[in-house]
């Protein structure tokens, strides 16, 4: 079944210019990029977008880290984007990624961990609509299926 999900390409990937490598393999791995942004987060965004991490230690320097310089938020389709998405990102921790993952072969950290991905059904719908309006998701989903289907 076709699904939406959200990837962030991180700061980390913005500064190293390792993005371009990273859109590629998910364009590569089937994915439809439906729209995409490049856009520097203010502080009160990051915290709303990782509001379910309010509270753990890491809160506080996630959002600085993700405040540090442009990323890169994309809409993504496919038949199962969603898991699929977390599968070819890999491991939060990049030392326990699979070594064919994208953030074993780009990440530095933990933290500076390349790039996000919706991690359920709920949130991808929810992060989707952090970023994109709803009716340019579809007219951009109805392009990528005539294209697909050329
Ligand atoms: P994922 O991005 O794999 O879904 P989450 O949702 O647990 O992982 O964490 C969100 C983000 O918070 C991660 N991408 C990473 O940047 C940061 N993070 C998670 N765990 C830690 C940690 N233990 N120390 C520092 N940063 C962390």
């Amino acid at each position: 079944m076709k699904e939406r999900t959200l990837t962030i390409i991180k700061p980390d990937s913005v500064v190293k210019k390792t993005y371009g490598s990273i859109l590629q393999i998910l364009l590569d791995k089937g994915f439809d990029i439906l729209k995409l942004r490049w856009i520097r987060l203010t502080r009160e965004q990051a915290r709303a977008f990782y509001e379910v991490h309010k509270g753990k230690p890491f809160y506080g320097e996630l959002v600085e880290f993700m405040t540090s310089g442009p990323v890169i938020a994309a809409a993504l389709e496919r038949d199962n984007a969603i898991s699929y998405l977390r599968e070819v990102m890999g491991a939060t921790d990049p030392k326990k990624a699979d070594p064919a993952s994208i953030r074993s072969r780009f990440a530095e950290s933990i933290q500076r961990n390349a790039i996000h991905g919706s991690d359920s059904p709920e949130n991808a719908r929810k992060e989707v609509a952090f970023f994109f309006a709803g009716l340019e998701l579809e007219q951009a989903s109805a392009a990528a299926e005539a294209n697909d289907g050329k």
